[in-house]
């Protein structure tokens, strides 16, 4: 395979139900021309599959690894103890307790096997995107320049509401 096609990312799932919200992890590593590979796989219910997919993300030339889960959510954590590659860990939004019992599921990992967990749901699972972007970029200085013109574009778009903002108020206040 082409080395430049070779996901360095791995975003893995625990269910279909979860693509919805880890699609916009995909969307920040598309936007940022990450080749990455996603998976669906669970903790409980396919654990075999589970652990033979965690134990080959390092040959398969993975870098990082991005997790989505809910509920009890311990697909993170079992992936982070099969490699030592950087896991980050989404914790899904939904379920009785809106997501709060998978955050805990996902952050709460004993010392010596790390899972970077992000906000629950789609800010985290962008955010996911957005920190592998990161980790990359320490060896890879175009995804850097990258990663600065996506704060720039943002702080752009907050800049131009706010300057909206005030033109709306302005025009109000001139038809009083
Ligand atoms: C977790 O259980 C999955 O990650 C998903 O968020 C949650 C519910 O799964 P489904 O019952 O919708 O398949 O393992």
């Amino acid at each position: 395979m082409d080395d430049r096609a070779r996901p360095r990312v791995a975003v893995l799932m625990g269910s279909a139900s979860d693509l919805a919200t880890m699609s916009e992890t995909e969307k920040v590593l598309d936007r940022f021309s990450i080749p990455y590979v996603t998976r669906i796989t669970s903790a409980h219910r396919t654990p075999e599959r589970t652990v033979e997919i965690a134990r080959s993300l390092e040959s398969d030339g993975v870098q990082v690894v991005i997790v989505g889960a809910g509920l009890a959510a311990h697909l993170a954590g079992v992936v982070a103890s099969y490699t030592t590659l950087p896991v980050i860990g989404v914790p899904m939004d939904g379920g009785p307790l809106s997501g709060v019992d998978a955050l805990h599921s996902t952050v709460q990992m004993p010392s010596g096997i790390p899972v970077a967990t992000v906000a629950i749901g789609k800010h985290g699972a962008r955010n996911a995107g957005v920190l592998a972007a990161e980790i990359l970029a320490i060896a890879t200085p175009e995804l850097k320049e990258k990663l600065s013109a996506y704060r720039r574009e943002r702080g752009d778009a907050v800049a131009a509401k706010d300057r909206e903002l005030a033109d709306r108020k302005k025009t109000a206040t001139e038809g009083d």
